[in-house]
């Protein structure tokens, strides 16, 4: 067992819709002692990202993509448990997913690859409202909101982020960054919910936020 194969066996898998083989290939991926971040990486990632092509393209029915997403969701869960975590965190994020918007998987894999290059991360989960968003970030004194959308309407809504800040004046201790598919449809669009940022990937992520706040 290599990653390649892995992610192979993982795609056909979400392909043939079968539940219990997505969960023996990441037993079977842990036994053999690949790293969980790196399964998170290099197979659920690319097998997810290949599925989203698929859709966009009308390739996939709905209902075939909610039984996908739940495959891709026990993966996760079972890989979490296993991605270390270092003793002391670098600083703290909060991310969650727009209000109204129930597309989770990018939001947790964005939040796991925060969690192992040593951020705290508190998830507030799906359709959060922007006030929630701003209430936590100074309740556990984060860097950083991290919001995701995959749909318009609800990406849209986002600038109320913004404005939540302003009014608080809140925008010098508090990062406001976004993701999802509507911001990498279109590469402008983030500054019209006035962001500090976007990131394309989890990988980005982690990169953009460091930059932004300064954390090595
Ligand atoms: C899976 C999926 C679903 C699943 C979601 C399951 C789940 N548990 O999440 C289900 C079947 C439930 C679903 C439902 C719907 N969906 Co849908 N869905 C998708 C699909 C195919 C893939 C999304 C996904 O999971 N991708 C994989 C993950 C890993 O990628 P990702 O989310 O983009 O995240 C990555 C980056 O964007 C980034 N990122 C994400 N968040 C963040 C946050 C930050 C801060 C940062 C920095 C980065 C970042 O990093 C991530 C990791 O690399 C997309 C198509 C697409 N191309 O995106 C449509 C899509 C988003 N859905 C769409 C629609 C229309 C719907 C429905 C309205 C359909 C319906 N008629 O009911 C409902 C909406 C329900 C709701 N209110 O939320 C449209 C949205 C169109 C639009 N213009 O708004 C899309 C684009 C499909 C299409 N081609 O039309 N969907």
């Amino acid at each position: 067992m290599n990653l390649e194969i892995c992610r192979q066996q993982f795609l056909e898998t979400l392909i043939a819709l079968d539940q219990d083989r997505g969960k023996q290939i990441i037993e079977d991926a842990l036994a053999a002692k690949l790293p969980a971040e790196e399964i998170i990486a290099h197979v659920v990632n690319p097998a997810m990202d290949d599925v989203s092509a698929r859709q966009t393209n009308l390739d996939i029915t709905l209902s075939r993509m909610y039984i996908m997403a739940r495959i891709v969701e026990t993966a996760l869960n079972r890989l979490l448990l296993a991605v270390p975590r270092p003793p002391v965190p670098r600083a703290t994020v909060v991310i969650g997913t727009a209000r109204g918007d129930y597309h989770g998987l990018g939001r947790r894999l964005v939040a796991t690859f925060m969690r192992v290059a040593g951020f705290k991360v508190v998830d507030l989960g799906l359709s959060v409202e922007n006030r929630q968003f701003v209430n936590m970030a100074v309740s556990v004194k984060a860097q950083a909101i991290l919001a995701s959308a995959l749909l318009v309407h609800t990406a849209e809504e986002l600038v109320g982020i913004r404005d939540i800040l302003r009014e608080r004046k809140l925008e010098n201790e508090i990062k406001f960054i976004v993701g999802g598919a509507p911001f990498n449809f279109d590469p402008e669009f983030w500054t019209q919910v006035r962001a500090d940022a976007m990131a394309r990937n989890a990988t980005d992520a982690v990169a953009t936020v460091r930059q932004l706040i300064g954390v090595g």
